[in-house]
């Protein structure tokens, strides 16, 4: 049976590439809201990555923020209205290379927002360079024998360096079949009620596939996040503060 689309989901052309799961991702934030009641309150604050291109899609309220700068941004929004949803939208590069700090700070200070992190393992807007999620071995426009620790570093795990600050909410799905798409609804939604409580600093890591970068198919990208990507990057809640749901 076809479901309806979320409200807040433009039916229009949009510029995402074929396989790309920033749709599903959409989907999942929309049914959220109408579950909620909540989408006329909702604000979004996304990167000037991939993510912009919601701008087409979203009927939210929308702020695309400088590059790695959405969630001080979306901090910013929800200390001035609090009566709005704050959710801060970016990808891996955003989140982990140029905003690390931000992303830092937002959690040291247990700032009260949502922030979902699109991890697909690449600068994927600007043509697929290594990011910190880039898996070792993996090759990128920028690591083009694959990357290697002692030239790019070592991937980073938002866990490891998150996992035991005082933070409400932690955690990593992904995208790459329905039952994980389940999951991945209700730890976002877990996350949103926390934020709605004001609860304080809330991050959801989504793994997402990037077929054009990774010069796989739609149905292979999906594929490789299951044999390559969710090894290394183990899917689970690390911080439910509260424990309440
Ligand atoms: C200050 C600044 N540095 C660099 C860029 C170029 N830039 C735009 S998006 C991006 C990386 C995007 O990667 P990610 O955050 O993972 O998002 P994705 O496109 O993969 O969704 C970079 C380096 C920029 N716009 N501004
Ligand atoms: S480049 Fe990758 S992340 Fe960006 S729209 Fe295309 S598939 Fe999606
Ligand atoms: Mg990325």
């Amino acid at each position: 049976m076809k479901q309806k689309a979320p409200e807040a989901i433009a039916q229009v052309p949009h510029s995402f590439c074929q396989g790309c799961a920033q749709g599903i991702v959409n989907r999942l934030i929309g049914e959220i809201m109408e579950e909620m009641g909540a989408a006329d309150r909702l604000v979004v604050t996304t990167d000037v990555a991939c993510g912009a291109m919601n701008v087409e899609v979203w009927k939210y309220d929308t702020i695309v923020g400088a590059h790695g700068r959405p969630i001080p941004a979306a901090t910013g929004v929800k200390k001035v209205r609090k009566d709005v949803l704050s959710v801060a939208h970016l990808g891996d590069g955003a989140a982990y290379n140029i905003g690390l700090a931000e992303t830092m700070h937002g959690a040291l200070r247990d700032d009260d927002v949502l922030v979902l992190v699109l991890n697909n393992g690449v600068f994927a807007m600007t043509g697929g360079q290594t990011s910190a999620t880039t898996l070792l071995g993996q090759r990128t426009a920028s690591s083009v024998h694959g990357r290697k620790a002692e030239v790019e570093g070592r991937p980073f795990h938002v866990e490891e360096v998150l996992g035991k600050m005082d933070i409400a909410y932690l955690a990593r799905c992904s995208v790459d079949s329905v039952p994980a798409i389940r999951t991945a609804k209700k730890y976002i939604k877990k996350a949103f009620e926390k934020h709605q409580r004001g609860e304080g600093f809330c991050l959801v890591e989504i793994l997402t596939p990037c077929p054009t970068n990774w010069g796989l198919s739609a149905v292979d990208s999906m594929e490789r996040i299951r044999r390559e990507v969710i090894p290394q990057y183990p899917l689970g809640e690390f911080i439910d503060r509260g424990g309440n749901d």
